[in-house]
């Protein structure tokens, strides 16, 4: 038998964590047959919530799942985990300033890098959910600086999931048929939901492009675009509460595919840390398309960039270098 993943998950008392623990649990994120041991961190305040979290894994009898640490203690949280899902963070609140929501979430990052850094697998993966997604993923990034930069990455599989999804409501063809739709930037209203090069399978077994199916493109460059890009608001607005089942099930497909490898001819898109590709500013956690292989990712290349999405492409690095400085303006 394999020898168990530990897997950390922060705000795992949290929504997200509370439909994202229990599929880790079951082999969604690492496969069927892929033992794992749950770490669990929150804070103080949901320290008695967490307790019942644990219970109701235990109660669950799951088969994989070998152990559960459940903790408030970031060190204990972080020792030997080999992937950790950063979920915990502190939510914008009605009439908070958004320096003020960076600053505390700057601090959260800064401490919980420092602590995986210290106690984690030398090979630990990292994924940040909690927004600022891309911004705190810099900041863990910045002081987690023993782990390699390969190894940090944020979340923007939701987005993409959510373009598949609207691509295959409008053609009426199963989701699994369509693939490479990519997002571009920034886990925010400013991400670029791009179908330039996305497919749908034919019939005779070949691709036709979205583009084709989709005879009209005013829907492709507009309300597509903006259904993606406002589904977090939507999902707010009819559940009064934010998506939770999708994230966690995006989270799970991000290291999935991160860790398992995507399919031949299919990418997906991550937040990473930019090499200048496709001439986004190095030094950005920004989305590309990526393929997996051997635990790896790579930003697909030579994909040919036309003007309506470079703008739209810049316009989201714009808004991630003014996070960047917003940021850094918290650490002093
Ligand atoms: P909840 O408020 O339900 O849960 C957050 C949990 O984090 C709470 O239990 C809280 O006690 C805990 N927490 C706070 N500070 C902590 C710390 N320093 N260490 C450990 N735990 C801490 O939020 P939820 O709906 O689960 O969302 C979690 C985060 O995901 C939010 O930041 C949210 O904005 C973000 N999202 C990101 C998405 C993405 O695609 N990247 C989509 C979904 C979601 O909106």
């Amino acid at each position: 038998a394999k020898d168990p993943v530990r897997v950390l998950v922060t705000g795992a008392a949290g929504q997200i964590g509370y439909a994202l623990v229990p599929m880790i649990a079951r082999g969604a994120m690492l496969g069927p047959d892929q033992p794992v041991i749950l770490h669990m961190l929150d804070i103080e305040p949901a320290a008695e919530a967490l307790k019942g979290v644990k219970m109701e894994l235990i109660d669950a009898a799951f088969p994989l799942l070998r152990d559960v640490v459940a903790t408030t203690d970031a060190v204990e949280a972080c020792k030997g985990v080999n992937i950790a899902v950063m979920v915990g963070g502190f939510p914008r609140k009605e009439g908070m300033e958004r320096k003020d929501v960076m600053s505390k979430n700057v601090s959260i990052y800064k401490a919980q890098a420092s602590a995986l850094e210290k106690h984690a697998a030398p090979d630990c993966k990292v994924l940040v959910v909690a927004n600022p997604a891309n911004t705190n993923a810099l900041i863990f990034k910045e002081f987690a600086p023993s782990i390699p930069e390969k190894n940090i990455t944020c979340l923007t599989r939701l987005d993409h999931n959510r373009a598949l999804g609207q691509i295959s409501e409008k053609l009426n063809v199963h989701v699994s048929e369509v693939k490479n739709v990519i997002i571009w930037g920034n886990h925010s209203s400013t991400q670029y939901p791009d179908v330039n090069h996305a497919t749908v399978k034919a019939t005779n077994g070949g691709e036709k492009p979205v583009r084709e199916l989709v005879a009209n493109d005013n829907w492709l460059n507009t309300e597509f675009i903006t259904t993606v890009q406002q589904r977090g608001a939507a999902i707010i607005k009819a559940r009064k509460l934010s998506s939770a089942l999708s994230a966690a099930s995006a989270a799970c497909d991000h290291i999935r595919d991160w860790v398992l490898g995507t399919p031949k001819g299919t990418w997906v898109s991550m937040g990473v840390y930019s090499d200048g590709s496709y001439g986004i500013q190095p030094g950005l956690i920004y989305s590309f398309p990526v393929t997996c292989e051997k635990g790896q990712w790579s930003i697909v290349q030579g994909l040919k960039i036309d003007e309506f999405s470079r703008a739209k492409m810049d316009a989201t690095a714009k808004e991630l270098v003014e996070e960047k400085s917003l940021a850094y303006s918290c650490l002093n």
